[in-house]
């Protein structure tokens, strides 16, 4: 606590479409923030290193098979497994660059046909972001980047339907990046977003919670 503010870490969640460039993005993020002094962490999701997470990344390899519902619901408790540890690193003044979250966990699994609100309910409650950064790229254009890697989802016909799941998401903390251009463009908008956000926490921007 500064006098009698609040100070704390911004919460920054990167989104898009595979091959967006979200997680090139996410490092230059981190090494930006870290140059200018401030405390920083890179976080993503799904977090496979925990035993849920264990479980979603045998499915997206396809080495396990489950209900999509099932599924969901594993995403959702990696986010919940993780939450507190989220807030305390907050409170303690670390910015969190995280790659992926509920937005993720809506946008896939609405995709597959599952009811959106059904999928948001199990994200009521998780810290919303303070800015979420949405890489735009046509699905066609993602696809021509190359390098899929053979997971899951990672095929063209069903990123076409997540990014129609995705607009339905779009709030005022969505910020839309254009990112078909060239990578040090979209560096330069996100930093400025980002580093707004950050001065923001600082001066004792309240948390808020999904799903608003
Ligand atoms: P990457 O690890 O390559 O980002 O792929 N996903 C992710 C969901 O279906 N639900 C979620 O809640 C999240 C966070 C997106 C992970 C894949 O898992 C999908 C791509």
């Amino acid at each position: 606590r500064i006098g009698n503010i609040d100070s704390r870490g911004a919460l920054v969640v990167l989104e898009g479409l595979d091959r967006c460039g979200k997680t090139s993005q996410c490092s230059r993020l981190l090494s930006y923030l870290e140059g200018l002094g401030h405390s920083v962490e890179l976080w993503r999701f799904p977090d496979r290193t925990t035993s849920v997470g264990q479980m979603i990344s045998a499915y997206l390899s396809n080495q396990s098979h489950l209900d999509d519902h099932t599924i969901h619901l594993l995403f959702s408790a990696n986010r919940w497994e993780k939450r507190s540890m989220m807030e305390a690193k907050l409170k303690a003044g670390t910015t969190l660059i995280v790659d992926r979250y509920s937005y993720s966990g809506v946008a896939f699994s609405s995709a597959k046909g599952i009811d959106i609100e059904w999928c948001k309910a199990p994200e009521i409650g998780l810290l919303a972001p303070d800015s979420v950064l949405y890489l735009d790229i046509p699905p066609e254009k993602a696809a021509e980047r190359g390098g899929y890697g053979g997971e899951r989802y990672e095929h063209l016909e069903f990123q076409r339907k997540v990014a129609q799941c995705y607009q339905m998401l779009r709030d005022s903390s969505w910020k839309i990046i254009d990112a078909c251009q060239s990578i040090e463009d979209v560096e330069k908008q996100l930093k400025e977003i980002v580093l707004d956000q950050v001065t923001a926490c600082k001066k004792g921007k309240p948390f808020s919670l999904l799903w608003s």
